[in-house]
């Protein structure tokens, strides 16, 4: 029933979907429509300006740049929040992170955020048939409360509560214990005599801190006061602390490598259903160690080398997509969870390399920033048997992912009463050029912008963070933007416009307020 609705009310019907049917009502079931395969590949701290396809110079990203040639790129798509957790539960779930106050920077033995209860995109595309998968990095939580999982067993609720069938996962991040792959909700290639023992609150009896032991750190070691000086995994030092894992610890070198194999694997075993499939990437994200295949390749070290293994990461997924014949009508959205960051904690030599590359491209900030370059992403959208080749200025926003594919997909019903979502599918197959009236973003504060105005709300949190060299957006003083004529937000004209002020500030209260 949800099928006919969806073939109705979105004209997506035509020859691809309705192929078969031979009348209204029981045709639905008699041959089954086949809607797109959908990927999600989201990166990870990857700038607005860090691929060629969005105007780099320094650096060639040809496998994102022919995909994006094959589909939409956009221009003013944008994450809900600056960093990860936020941003992705923003992402699954349809709803403002920033609703709730226990959705920041998630730990490695954080319980589940997103509670099993609530509707994810996962749970739509399952309701419509689809076979669902998330492989890489999670960064939202497992298990139920923090600190309580058993590592060494099944680790629930997890993935598989949230619609994902299929899940291999690294917890929270690269930079966080425990480190190993987590395989439909068991730690893969669990080794029985060095059982996982992970806190956050304590260290383990006799396991070296890279604090107290620099010489063990024969991989990156942390930038000066910078954190990650816990648990030593590899020859490189993390947050947290952890005890065991033996063979099942990851090798940093071969985690895009991991991904890659287990996204490839999930497109060949479900080439002949509909699946659904969740890549988050861990480049380029701290610590950044690629394969030693990618080493100096982008002269600006491990940070340029990351984005070029990212890039291959998107070589692979579409060469197993074209090789089982089924890149026609496959959609891909292909995006950043926020903005870019250079030295992230690790003394990487990513500043000392960078050369004249700008990850923000013209915007200002970065990850951690309500400047635009810590939401503003790059978002692309390719799906050959249907979305025609161009570049989109519609304003797009992560928080719509949901309801736009719970209408693609046809499945259960979404209560947009209950969520933020909204179906922007029209905006992000490029029939709609306009796309949402504002979008709402938080990074230690709210922003609120139609595509043309942007506003700031007051915040007496630092404007500067001296450890990551950001811009923070932070300001006592209300900001107000023409983002029109000035994209680097350099002229506050809240004092000139206070009429534009008002409605803006009301605007986000009436948001808050939902
Ligand atoms: C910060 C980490 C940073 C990164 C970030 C999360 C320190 C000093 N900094 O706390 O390295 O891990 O959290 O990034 O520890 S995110 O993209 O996953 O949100
Ligand atoms: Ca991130």
């Amino acid at each position: 029933m949800m099928r006919t609705k969806f073939l109705l009310g979105y004209g997506l019907g035509g020859s691809l979907l309705m192929a078969g049917c031979t009348g209204a009502g029981k045709a639905a079931d008699a041959v089954k429509p086949r809607q797109p395969n959908v990927i999600f590949i989201v990166a990870d701290d990857l700038g607005y300006g860090d691929m060629s396809c969005y105007g780099a110079k320094s650096i060639a990203t040809p496998h994102v740049d022919s995909l994006a040639a094959s589909g939409l790129r956009f221009t003013d798509a944008h994450s809900v929040a600056a960093t990860s957790t936020p941003s992705r539960y923003s992402l699954f779930t349809g709803q403002y992170s920033w609703r709730r106050s226990d959705t920041g920077i998630a730990t490695g033995d954080a319980g589940m955020v997103i509670r099993p209860e609530q509707q994810t995109v996962a749970d739509v595309f399952k309701s419509a048939g689809y076979t669902t998968g998330a492989i890489g990095k999670w960064h939202l939580g497992m298990g139920d409360k923090a600190g309580t999982q058993d590592w060494n067993g099944v680790v629930t609720p997890g993935p598989r509560d949230l619609g994902f069938d299929y899940s291999y996962l690294m917890a929270a991040t690269g930079d966080r214990v425990p480190c190993v792959w987590i395989e439909n909700q068991r730690v893969a290639n669990y080794d029985a005599d060095a059982p996982i023992y992970v806190s956050y609150k304590e260290p383990f009896a006799g396991e070296p801190l890279g604090k107290d032991h620099p010489e063990l750190l024969t991989k990156l070691k942390p930038y000066p006061n910078h954190g990650h000086n816990q648990a030593i995994v590899n020859g490189i030092s993390r947050i947290g602390y952890m005890k065991g894992g033996g063979k099942a610890l990851w090798q940093d070198e071969n985690i895009a490598d991991t991904i890659a194999a287990k996204a490839v694997r999930f497109i060949e075993n479900h080439k002949d259903t509909t699946f659904f499939l969740y890549v988050g990437t861990n480049d380029i994200h701290v610590p950044r160690y690629p394969h030693a295949r990618f080493a100096g390749k982008s002269g600006m070290g491990y940070r340029g080398d990351a984005i070029l293994q990212f890039d291959w990461t998107v070589g692979e997924i579409m060469k197993a997509l074209k090789k089982q014949g089924i890149v026609e009508n496959t959609m891909i959205v292909l995006t950043s969870d926020n903005g870019p960051v250079v030295n992230d904690g690790y003394q990487d030599q990513a500043i000392e390399l960078l050369g004249d590359h700008r990850p923000w491209g013209e915007l200002r900030g970065g990850k951690y920033s309500i400047f635009e370059a810590g939401t503003r992403v790059p978002f692309i959208v390719s799906w050959p048997a249907k979305v025609i080749p161009g570049v989109s200025d519609a304003l797009v926003s992560h928080i719509d992912l949901f309801a736009s594919m719970a209408e693609l997909a046809g499945g259960q019903a979404v209560d947009t009463a209950a969520v933020d979502s909204r179906n922007q599918l029209p905006a992000l197959l490029g029939e709609d050029k306009e796309g949402r009236d504002y979008v709402v973003e938080v990074a230690q504060t709210l922003s609120v912008s139609d595509g043309e105005w942007k506003y700031i709300s007051p915040s007496n949190r630092a404007s500067y963070s001296a450890l990551t060299r950001t811009e923070t957006g932070c300001s006592e003083e209300e900001q107000l933007y023409n983002l029109r004529e000035d994209i680097g937000e350099k002229r506050n004209l809240a004092a000139e416009h206070p009429e534009i002020v008002e409605a803006m500030r009301e605007l986000l209260e009436q948001e808050k307020a939902k």
